[in-house]
């Protein structure tokens, strides 16, 4: 079999995604998810001026061969829109071979480990009472785990808090929206909120919070320390992980388990963490580190070090990517949990996909490949729209981490 063609497809259906299509002499065609939140036209064209080319010819099955002619091969190394683009390629080459082969994605990585993969939804609310309530909701809908997040008092806008009551999006059309930012104000609020949570809904909810890199080590571990009551699934993102030492104080003064790594492109952003069993959970996805060539290396790396891995899954990953964390998810050992923030009905249209929420688990499906499609026709009907992330302020100006 041989690489025909590859092109890839840009559309906003509320929200901008790159998909790579890889069609072979064969008449089977792969799906890849390229989307960079906010630097989306930089994938595309990485992948349309200088991967593309690279592929025609090759044969589709050759998934390392590729992985290491892209990453090795192009001497300028990882980086968010590198690995990005790379593992467009090589999630579109795990379908092809799954629908070659018949099968899906799944029993081409050991096969199913678990009957189903168990994911956490988004609870946030204005305020505490808010919050409670999106939780309710959420256990009423089957899900066992729970992330939850709430407006600060004192602060106009929070990360993690929403417009909409079931799909959050953080990114904005036009230019970079502004939020502003008090770790003081932070701090003192999260305890309150996990205090209530615990009350109103006991002990075996799997509770979790989205830090979303805006502490120092120390102040994390403040934070940590004080929600030890409530005994966290996880705290995420704690700190900015560049350096991945500060993981090792906040480790030392909390036992609350330390989720890091969406941001993440390679094995290297994380080899520490994990090697010193700093961490708990790492949140390195398909998309944005590599695809599952790499993204099985890093969990295997994470397996002899006590570490489980707890994928990403906002809504800036496509279907494409949804399908192929969920095909990873079932089939790997030491998978911990699946994060999952649910598509628009416009976006879902775009991407028919046959993974189903039940009760608290996703599963992927049983048909070959990925198991997902994509309508050309309906998502030209959406071109792209410039949007950005928004960036962060503290009180008195100064720029700081969103
Ligand atoms: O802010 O994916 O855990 N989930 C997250 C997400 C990220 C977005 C950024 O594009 O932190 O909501
Ligand atoms: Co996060």
């Amino acid at each position: 079999m041989k690489i025909l063609s590859a092109k890839v497809l840009v559309t906003c259906p509320g929200r901008n995604f790159i998909t790579l299509k890889i069609e072979t002499d064969q008449g089977i065609y792969g799906l890849g998810d390229g989307t960079l939140n906010g630097r989306e036209l930089a994938v595309a064209s990485y992948l349309t001026d200088h991967v593309i080319p690279c592929l025609i010819g090759r044969d589709p099955f050759q998934t390392e061969d590729i992985w290491h002619y892209l990453y090795r091969g192009a001497y300028w190394r990882r980086g968010p829109v590198t690995m990005s683009a790379i593992a467009a390629v090589d999630m579109a080459l795990w379908d092809i071979k799954g629908k070659a082969l018949n099968t899906p994605v799944y029993n081409l990585l050991g096969g199913k480990s678990r009957h189903g993969v168990m994911v956490y939804g988004h609870a946030n609310g204005k305020d505490i009472e808010q919050t409670a309530e999106e939780v309710a909701r959420y256990t009423e809908m089957g899900y066992m785990a729970i992330r939850a997040q709430s407006g600060i008092p004192g602060l106009p806008s929070t990360y993690g808090v929403s417009k909409d009551r079931l799909f959050y999006e953080p990114a904005e059309k036009g230019l970079p929206p502004e939020n502003v930012w008090s770790t003081e104000k932070y701090l003192n609020h999260v305890p309150k909120l996990f205090e209530k949570l615990r009350v109103q809904f006991g002990s075996d909810l799997h509770l979790l919070h989205d830090v979303h890199h805006r502490l120092t080590p120390i102040e994390a571990g403040r934070l940590g320390k004080s929600l030890e009551p409530y005994h966290l699934f996880w705290m995420e993102d704690p700190v900015p992980a560049e350096m991945q030492e500060g993981l090792k104080l906040v480790r030392q003064h909390t036992t609350t388990p330390i989720a890091i790594g969406e941001v993440f492109n390679t094995i290297w952003d994380a080899q520490q963490l994990i090697t010193n069993q700093w961490i708990d959970y790492i949140r390195m996805t398909l998309v944005h580190s590599g695809g599952f060539t790499h993204l099985r290396k890093v969990a295997d790396l994470a397996a002899l070090h006590h570490v489980q891995t707890g994928c990403h899954g906002a809504t800036d990953l496509s279907p494409v990517s949804m399908a192929a964390a969920l095909h990873f998810d079932i089939a790997i050992n030491n998978f911990g949990i699946q994060e999952y923030m649910r598509h628009t009905p416009e976006t879902d249209a775009v991407f028919p996909h046959t993974y189903k929420f039940d009760k608290g688990y996703l599963l992927p499906g049983e048909g070959p490949g990925l198991g997902v499609d994509y309508d050309e026709k309906l998502a030209a009907k959406w071109p792209y729209e410039r949007a950005y992330l928004p960036v962060n302020r503290k009180l008195d100006g100064t720029m700081f981490h969103w």
